[in-house]
C-alpha cells in the first residue's frame, strides 16, 4: 500500500481533531496496541497520556473533564478486569449526563466469543450506561467508529464506549480511507419558549402566593437574568446540588438545595411553596420533597425530562438561558412580597447560624472551621472537586462561592471516590486555577494511590481529607431509621504519611488552632513550590446538622425536643421559618 497509516494512529488522530489533549488510562495485553499508537502521538507532542493507578480513577476524572471543560473526555482500559474498574466512569457519565468516551481493549478478534483469558461480553456489561456502544470489527473502520462514538456522545449527552480487539489497532490502512466529523459538528440547541407558554407560566406565578424557582445546571451562564427574575417576579431561588456554583453565595434570596445535601431554608420553603418553577434539573426527589398539591411550571432543553420528575401544570421545551431572557422581557415587576421576605429572613438566619458553626473555637473539631480555611484560602474562580459523603453536605452549605468558581461532584450517581479524580481533571484542564480535592476519610480510601498520579504530572492540588473515622453519611442514616450502629467504622488511617509515601507533602490537623497554619502551608506549596498537598484533618464525628428533619417549630416539636435539638447542633438562634412566614403575616 502506498500512502498508509497505522489503525490506532488513525484513531488518535481523530480524537485529537475533537480537541482531545489527553486521555487516562492503564495498559494491559488486550490494549497495547493503542498504548503503542499513543506513545507515537505523544512524542510528536501532540495527545498526553495520563497513567493513573486504577482505571475507576481514569473512568471519573474523564467524566469530570466533560463537567469542567464541557468537551468530551476520554478514558481507556484493557479487556476484562481492566473494564470492570472504568465501568464506573461509564454508569456516572450516563447518569449525569456528561459526553465521554471509552475505549476498551479486547481480545484480538480471531479469539473473541469463546470465553478466552480476560474475555468479556463487553457491549453487554456497558449496555446499560452507553449512548453509544459498538465492538470494533475491522482495521479500516476503527478512526471512523471512533468518529462516530464521539458525535453520538455529544449529540446524546452521555459516555460513548468502542470496544477494540486488540490486534485491529495495529494495522496498515489507507491513509484517506478515513475522515473526522469534528470541524462542522454542531451541538444541539434548544429553542426558546413559546410566548403562549410564558404567558401562562407567568398568569400561574402572578396568582401564587408562595412561588419558588428550583433551578438546575441548565441556568450556568445565566446566572444575572436569573437573579433578576428571582427580583422581578419576587420568587426566593432553590439550586439543585450541581448547580452550587452558579449563583453567588450573598445573594440574598438563595435559599441553597433540596434534600439531605441540602440548606434549611431551602428544604423549609419546598415544604410549603404553592408553586415552582422548576428551570433545567434533573432533581430525583422531587415527588418526596416537594409539596405535591404546588403548581408545577418546568423548562428543559431535553423533552424526555418534561413531566419526568413531577406532574406539571405548564411545561417547556426551550433552553433555560432563553427562556429566563423571554420571561423578563415577558413580565413587569411583582410588587414586593412577604414571602419573599420571610424567605431572605430565613436564609440571612441560615447564614449567620453556618458563620457561627464556621467560627467555633471550643469543642472537638467540626467539618465547619475547616471551611472557613478553605473559604478564606480559596481564590475566586477556584475548582472544588466534592467527594461524596457528609463532605457533599458540607460543601453545599458553607463554600462561600462568588459564582466564577466551578463546583462539581458526582451527582444523580453520587460515586465515592469522585474527589479526587475531578481535582485531576480540574487541574490537568486548568493549570493557572486553584484546585481542590474535598473527601471523606471512607471516599479517599477508595481512590488514593492516585495521588501519585498529582505528583508524577506537576498537577499542584490541595486536597483535604475529613477524617471522622467512619463512614458518616451512612452512621447517620442508621441513626435515623432507629437501627444500631453497624459496618461504618473505619479506623484510622494517617492520610499524610499515605501522602507522603506517594511523595506529597502531607500536613496533619487536630485541633481548630492549627487550621490557619495547615492552609496558609497548604496555599504556599501549591502556589509557589506549584506542589500538590494533602490536609488530614481530624474531625470529630458530631453530626452536621440534619436539614430534611427538623426539631425546632413548636407546632410540631415539643419544648424538650427543640430544647435538645438545639443543644445538639449548637443552633441557639436558629429559628424555624414558621417564625420569618408569621413576621411578615404570611398564612
Ligand atoms: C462507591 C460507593 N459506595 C457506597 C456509597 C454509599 N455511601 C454514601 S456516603 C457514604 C459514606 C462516606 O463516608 P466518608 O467518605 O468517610 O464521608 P463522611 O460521610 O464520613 O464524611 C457511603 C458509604 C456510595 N455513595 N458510593
Ligand atoms: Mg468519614
Amino acid at each position: 500500500m502506498a500512502n498508509t497509516i497505522d489503525s490506532g494512529v488513525a484513531m488518535i488522530k481523530t480524537l485529537e481533531s475533537w480537541g482531545v489533549d489527553h486521555i487516562y488510562g492503564l495498559p494491559g495485553g488486550s490494549i497495547n496496541n493503542v498504548m503503542y499508537a499513543l506513545r507515537e502521538e505523544q512524542s510528536k507532542g501532540n495527545i498526553k497520556y495520563i497513567h493513573v493507578r486504577h482505571e475507576e480513577v481514569g473512568g471519573l476524572a474523564a467524566v469530570d473533564d466533560g463537567r469542567v471543560t464541557g468537551k468530551i473526555g476520554v478514558a481507556f482500559g484493557s479487556a476484562g478486569p481492566g473494564a470492570t474498574h472504568l465501568f464506573q466512569g461509564a454508569y456516572d457519565a450516563m447518569m449525569d449526563r456528561v459526553p465521554t468516551l471509552f475505549l476498551v481493549g479486547q481480545v484480538p478478534h480471531n479469539f473473541m466469543n469463546a470465553d478466552f483469558f480476560q474475555e468479556q461480553d463487553e457491549s453487554q456489561l456497558f449496555s446499560d450506561a452507553a449512548v453509544y456502544n459498538r465492538t470494533v470489527t475491522t482495521a479500516e473502520s476503527l478512526p471512523k467508529v471512533v468518529d462516530e462514538a464521539i458525535r453520538q456522545a455529544y449529540a446524546k449527552h452521555g459516555p460513548a464506549v468502542v470496544v477494540i480487539p486488540n490486534d485491529l489497532a495495529h494495522e496498515q490502512i489507507p491513509a484517506d480511507g478515513y475522515y473526522s466529523s469534528a470541524a462542522n459538528f454542531e451541538k444541539a440547541e434548544a429553542p426558546e419558549p413559546k410566548g403562549e407558554k410564558v404567558e401562562e407560566a407567568l398568569k400561574l406565578i402572578k396568582e401564587a402566593k408562595k412561588p419558588v424557582i428550583y433551578m438546575g445546571q441548565g441556568v450556568r451562564g445565566a446566572a444575572d437574568d436569573m437573579m433578576e427574575l428571582s427580583r422581578k417576579l419576587q420568587m426566593p431561588i432553590i439550586y439543585a446540588a450541581l448547580a452550587k456554583d452558579v449563583i453567588p453565595y450573598e445573594f440574598p434570596a438563595l435559599l441553597g438545595s433540596g434534600m439531605r445535601v441540602a440548606s434549611k431554608p431551602a428544604n423549609e420553603a419546598l415544604k410549603e411553596t404553592d408553586l415552582m418553577l422548576f428551570v433545567g434539573s434533573n432533581f430525583p426527589f422531587s415527588e418526596i420533597l416537594f409539596n405535591p398539591n404546588a403548581k408545577f411550571i418546568q423548562i428543559d432543553s431535553n423533552p424526555a425530562m418534561l413531566g419526568k420528575r413531577h406532574k406539571t401544570d405548564v411545561s417547556m421545551y426551550a433552553d433555560a438561558k432563553k427562556a429566563l431572557k423571554k420571561f423578563l422581557e415577558m413580565s413587569e415587576q411583582l410588587p414586593e412580597s412577604p414571602w419573599y421576605q420571610a424567605n431572605i429572613d430565613n436564609a440571612n438566619n441560615w447564614r449567620e447560624y453556618n458563620e457561627h458553626m464556621m467560627n467555633k473555637t471550643d469543642g472537638d473539631l467540626r467539618f465547619e472551621p475547616v471551611f472557613k480555611e478553605i473559604n478564606r484560602i480559596a481564590k475566586d474562580d477556584a475548582l472544588f472537586s466534592i467527594d461524596v459523603g457528609d463532605v457533599t453536605q458540607n460543601a453545599v452549605r458553607l463554600i462561600k462561592n462568588s459564582g466564577k468558581e466551578r463546583w462539581f461532584t458526582s451527582g444523580l450517581f453520587a460515586t465515592m471516590g469522585a474527589g479526587l479524580p475531578g481535582a485531576l481533571a480540574a487541574k490537568l484542564s486548568h493549570p493557572d486555577k486553584q484546585v481542590f480535592s474535598l473527601a471523606g476519610d471512607g471516599a479517599q480510601t477508595m481512590v488514593m494511590q492516585d495521588l501519585i498520579t498529582e505528583k508524577l504530572y506537576n498537577l499542584p492540588i490541595i486536597n483535604v481529607v475529613f477524617k471522622n473515622y467512619e463512614l458518616g453519611f451512612i452512621v447517620d442514616e442508621q441513626e435515623d431509621e432507629g437501627e444500631e450502629r453497624f459496618g461504618v467504622s473505619l479506623g484510622g488511617i494517617d492520610f499524610a504519611q499515605v501522602a507522603e509515601a506517594q511523595g506529597v507533602h502531607g500536613i496533619h490537623v487536630t485541633k481548630v488552632e492549627e487550621l490557619p497554619k495547615a492552609f496558609d502551608e497548604a496555599l504556599e506549596m501549591t502556589e509557589h513550590q506549584n506542589e500538590p498537598v494533602l490536609i488530614d484533618v481530624q474531625i470529630t464525628g458530631e453530626r452536621p446538622i440534619p436539614v430534611e428533619k427538623l426539631e425546632l417549630d413548636p407546632a410540631e416539636n415539643s419544648p424538650e425536643a427543640i430544647a435538645q435539638f438545639k443543644k445538639r447542633y449548637y443552633a441557639e438562634d436558629l429559628k424555624p421559618f414558621s417564625e420569618f412566614l408569621a413576621n411578615h403575616g404570611v398564612k
